[in-house]
């Protein structure tokens, strides 16, 4: 038996609506155009794409939607694409995770995939945000401000709360956005670094943002926040490996590994391939005092909180029990009580906000939030651009076709002594052969979380033959080289230390 809804529908979801409004005519018609109608992924990704097809009464040909029928879609569209649940759905099915997940209102879109009215929606709400004033806690202004500058900074690196307060940091300046008349559904799209830079954050209003007032650390009103060229911004992703920290981060199964660098975890997974990230942006990205005024911080950010929900749904990881199980709290016991601990799981400042969110809060990214992410649409032009620049070398790495690999670690640097962020390259000979980033404050010795893990270590996963045959060595890069010079004096950070490690080959 099948029911045909009465359009207009105000509330459609995929299951009791828009899936029964395509024909099977439609459904073969677009298949042959690599369209599958069947697939909630397909038509909630496409969904702009079809909208305008149906609505310009093109499609289906020779037998266009009534104005209801439109209308129904539309409002699937603004309501966030909602999936519902099979009406066929026994009880037991719909407490399954696939039924949970529906819950969410919020899908948050690759920045590439958005509808022209997508578009309009968030210029207007960006615009929106950044007309309030400075003091509106629903400013552009007061928004980037938590990050850092303005003074008190907030912000949460290299420490074990740092995806848990990114979640929260992105889902308020979401609602920020959600507070300007008419933008009460719109969500924060993600850029999907692994793509080159989108070419919608080339323009205004997200091309760069001007400071309104002074806010410290010699950042004065009128100062424009600044980018690399673009194509210096791929060559940078391409130096750190960004892609490569991804993968690997992603083919872990414990916390620690997955986001990296702390109690005992390799420096090359999550928040290497972060920081690398900020690196290649820009002077303003690199910083992270400002790097929130760069509006492509938060293209890049919900593309952060992306990978985490990603990494927590192949873990099983989307719930608190599912999450600690993923940490050793014999060897991590910080991260453990980060979760278990009450007052532990604050995170300033959103905790004492309405909201209330808490480390414990926000793990269940679709049932507590009611966020989650439709999956990227392009497929990793990087590699076909990297093929194209001097640079192919590097991309080598990633679908490594020498199969004996080295681990070099280098160990022993104290990060405080270093004004700023800064890169490490790793040289063969003295010639450059790969490097990592850190992102960290200009006056790290004024940050407790810097302070607390000051020693840092960084590690490189190279084919054997990049690394064999010569005299390895390492240099430390500052980004403010006025103040520093281009390589900081190994003897005033420490001893570095360089370790080679050849894993066993087990196949
Ligand atoms: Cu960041």
């Amino acid at each position: 038996m099948s029911v045909t809804p009465t359009y207009p529908v105000a509330h459609p979801t995929w299951y009791d609506t828009i899936r029964l409004m395509f024909t099977k005519t439609d459904i073969e018609h677009m298949g042959t155009q690599h369209l599958d109608l069947t697939s909630y992924e397909q038509v909630q990704v496409g969904a702009g794409n079809i909208y305008g097809q149906v609505a310009s009464q093109k499609m289906p040909p020779g037998n266009p939607w009534t104005q209801d029928m439109n209308q129904t879609f539309l409002n699937w569209i603004t309501d966030g694409c909602p999936k519902g649940v099979p009406a066929y759905a026994p009880a037991s099915a719909m407490m399954s995770l696939t039924a949970r997940k529906t819950a969410a209102t919020r899908i948050r879109k690759d920045v590439n995939s958005l509808s022209a009215t997508e578009r309009d929606t968030l210029k207007k709400a960006f615009e929106g945000i950044l007309a309030n004033g400075v003091s509106d806690p629903n400013s552009y202004f007061a928004q980037a401000g938590i990050h850092w500058l303005p003074l008190p900074a907030y912000c949460m690196h290299h420490a074990p709360a740092y995806n848990p307060w990114h979640r929260a940091y992105l889902l308020g300046f979401e609602n920020a956005l959600r507070s300007i008349p008419g933008c009460a559904n719109v969500t924060l799209p993600y850029w999907d670094i692994t793509t080159p830079f989108p070419d919608l954050l080339k323009s205004p209003p997200y091309d760069s943002y001007t400071l309104p007032q002074d806010i410290g650390g010699g950042y004065d009103k009128g100062y424009v926040t600044q980018r690399f060229s673009y194509p210096d911004i791929q060559a940078g992703l391409l130096r750190y490996d960004v892609t490569g920290d991804i993968n690997r981060a992603l083919t872990k199964t414990d916390w620690e590994d997955f986001h990296g660098y702390w109690s005992g975890a390799t420096n090359n997974t999550i928040i290497a391939a972060h920081d690398g990230g900020h690196g290649s942006i820009g002077p303003t990205m690199s910083d992270p005092s400002v790097a929130a005024f760069d509006p492509v911080f938060w293209f890049f950010h919900a593309n952060w909180d992306r990978l985490w929900w990603e990494w927590q749904k192949k873990t099983q990881a989307t719930d608190l029990n599912g999450l600690l199980t993923t940490i050793d709290k014999l060897t991590d016991p910080v991260s453990y009580q980060i979760f278990t601990i009450g007052p532990l799981e604050a995170l300033t400042p959103f905790t004492a906000q309405p909201a209330g969110l808490t480390t414990v809060k926000v793990i269940d990214s679709v049932n507590s939030l009611s966020v989650d992410y439709a999956p990227p649409t392009t497929e990793a032009p990087m590699l076909a651009f990297a093929l194209k620049t001097s640079r192919a070398a590097s991309i080598n790495r990633a679908v490594s076709l020498n199969p004996q690999r080295a681990t070099v670690s280098v160990t022993g640097i104290n990060r405080v002594k270093i004004p700023g962020s800064f890169a490490v390259n790793l040289l063969k000979d003295g010639k450059q052969i790969a490097s990592r980033f850190m992102f960290q404050p200009p006056e790290p010795e004024q940050c407790e979380t810097c302070v607390k893990n000051a020693m840092t270590h960084f590690d490189f996963d190279l084919p054997l033959a990049e690394v064999s045959g010569g005299k390895l060595s390492v240099e430390v890069e500052p980004v403010n080289k006025k103040v520093v010079g281009a390589r900081f004096p190994a003897k005033l950070m420490g001893n570095p230390k360089i370790d080679v490690h050849i894993p066993l080959q087990t196949d």
